[in-house]
């Protein structure tokens, strides 16, 4: 074990200068301020936070530089109360400053899709609606969500590969297919493709009733993705808000 280690402290310092790519453009990461514009002072969180106060951060958010989908909450354990604000933002270091109304408030906070690789193709459902709640994330298909069955009120997929839904495990029951590629964030030679439902129940039967997710479209329908209202948009993200 102690040569194993010798030999990666080793190789080490020879292999850092290939890094020539800023350590964070791999995976996702939100570096949030105290103050509007990205001054005061800052945290980078690279994990799902759901008790902002555990890292000394809580409701103290102005401003925010990030890469991925990252949603804030206005309350602890990602507002399973249903009652609070929610915020989203996606990108491709990416920089907004909240609304002085809505600054200061954000209490939890986590991203969607893979931590690790910006674009991967993965889905994400939520329990609540506006992405509230309990989540489960997946990069291949599922036959059944186990605890999550029959209780996704709202989705996120990123990356460019598409999915069908079903109404029961097993790929069975009612279907529909949901397509990636609703937004599209650039910058440099990093893109970012996503969709984003924030209400499943006004799909008809799939509100609460997705019980697995095959890999690619195998079905007529569609599920309807809305165009989110953006409060800013540039070419390496957009960000907003759903006023509860
Ligand atoms: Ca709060």
């Amino acid at each position: 074990m102690a040569s194993v280690l010798l030999i990666l402290l080793l190789v080490a310092p020879l292999a850092a200068p290939f890094a020539h790519q800023d350590s964070r453009a791999a995976g996702v990461y939100t570096t949030c301020y105290s103050e509007r514009d990205l001054a005061g002072y800052y945290f980078t969180f690279t994990e799902d936070q759901p008790v902002l106060s555990d890292a000394s951060f809580d409701d103290v958010i102005d401003s925010v530089t990030q890469t991925g989908m990252w949603l804030y909450y206005e309350d602890e354990n990602y507002d399973a109360s249903l009652s609070g604000k929610v915020y989203w933002g996606h990108g491709i270091d990416y920089s907004f400053t909240f609304p002085v109304e809505y600054s200061d408030l954000t209490s939890s906070l986590r991203s969607a899709g893979d931590k690790a690789v910006l674009n991967a193709d993965t889905w994400t459902v939520y329990d609540g609606t506006y992405f509230k709640g309990d989540t489960l994330t997946g990069s291949e298909e599922a036959s059944s969500l186990g605890d999550m069955d029959g209780r996704a009120s709202s989705m996120i997929v990123t990356g460019h590969a598409n999915w069908t839904v079903y109404s029961e495990t097993a790929f069975s029951g009612l279907h529909a297919c949901v397509y990636s590629g609703q937004d599209h964030d650039h910058l440099g030679d990093q893109d970012f493709v996503l969709s984003v439902i924030p209400d499943l129940t006004t799909e008809g039967i799939f509100g609460n009733a997705i019980r697995s997710i095959r890999t690619g479209c195998h079905s007529n329908n569609t599920l309807f993705v809305p165009e989110l209202t953006v409060q800013h948009r540039a070419a390496n993200g957009a960000w907003g808000y759903f006023d509860l």
